[in-house]
């Protein structure tokens, strides 16, 4: 049966600094590197989670380190592991460098909550040349696969997480699905948004319950799907650690309100 096994990066120096972060390229925190350990740890303890056959993550370091660390710790480091921009974090425009709290006292908290999770919800664009628009020269390879797979798409300046779902859905069906087609288990390392973006279209989750939903960094989910259908075979996802799953992701949701 193919699994998918999905997985916020660990902690990283702008979630601990309560920064938005978007598409700036910021490393992990030590505790994040923890983490990641953790995240394998959980892998290999729980034998219905199978060992990944091959691996996606997005071009950002902080997924990146985390999938380094995974995959060394659970002895898999020569698997293919795929990059790609469609599985960056969300592009979050103009709020990229920014205190959240001091977003949440400028704007308030009904934008400051529109502008993080409301489906539509679009921060204000960066300009091209905006300092923290992080977009460089990695991003020339995507380009050029992506004029041959027929992808090819402008770069962001600032994303809802429905402009997300837009972007990620077509490499999702074209690669990632060929992968699972043929009952592999599928890692994919990924960002806040893009694990929501992902469980909203896998468990068709309306546009207002996917708001309500937060991602706890460094905790891996598992999801089980039918190989006809590629359908998850239950109706919820399953986190390796529930507890600390339901904790972490109440700290996501209160960022900004507290320093975390
Ligand atoms: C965070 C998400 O993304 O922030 O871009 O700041 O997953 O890459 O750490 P990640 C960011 P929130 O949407 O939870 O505010």
């Amino acid at each position: 049966m193919p699994q998918i096994i999905i997985l916020r990066h660990g902690e990283s120096e702008w979630n601990k600094s309560n920064k938005f972060c978007g598409w700036v390229d910021v490393q992990l925190s030590a505790n994040g590197k923890q983490q990641a350990v953790k995240s394998a740890e959980l892998i290999l303890e729980q034998s219905d989670v199978s060992i990944p056959d091959v691996c996606f993550t997005s071009r950002l370091t902080r997924a990146n380190q985390t999938t380094g660390i995974l995959l060394d710790k659970l002895r898999r480091p020569f698997i293919d592991t795929y990059k790609t921009w469609r599985l960056n974090e969300r592009h979050y425009g103009a709020l990229q460098g920014r205190d959240k709290t001091e977003v949440l006292n400028e704007f308030g908290k009904e934008k400051y909550m529109f502008w993080r999770r409301a489906y539509t919800g679009c921060p204000p664009l960066c300009d091209k040349d905006d300092e923290w628009r992080g977009v460089d020269d990695r991003y020339i390879i995507d380009a050029e696969d992506e004029a041959k797979m027929g992808l090819k798409e402008e770069l962001p300046y600032g994303e809802s997480l429905q402009m997300v779902v837009s972007r990620l859905i077509p490499y999702y069906n074209v690669v990632i699905s060929e992968h699972l087609r043929k009952g592999r288990t599928v890692l994919i390392v990924t960002h806040g948004s893009v694990v929501r973006a992902l469980l909203k279209v896998l468990y068709d989750i309306s546009d207002d319950a996917i708001s309500e939903v937060n991602i706890p960094n460094g905790i891996p989910i598992k999801i089980n799907l039918d190989q006809d259908t590629l359908k998850p075979v239950s109706d919820k996802w399953v986190y390796l650690d529930p507890e600390r799953a339901k904790v972490e992701a109440e700290k996501v949701r209160l960022q900004g309100f507290t320093k975390v």
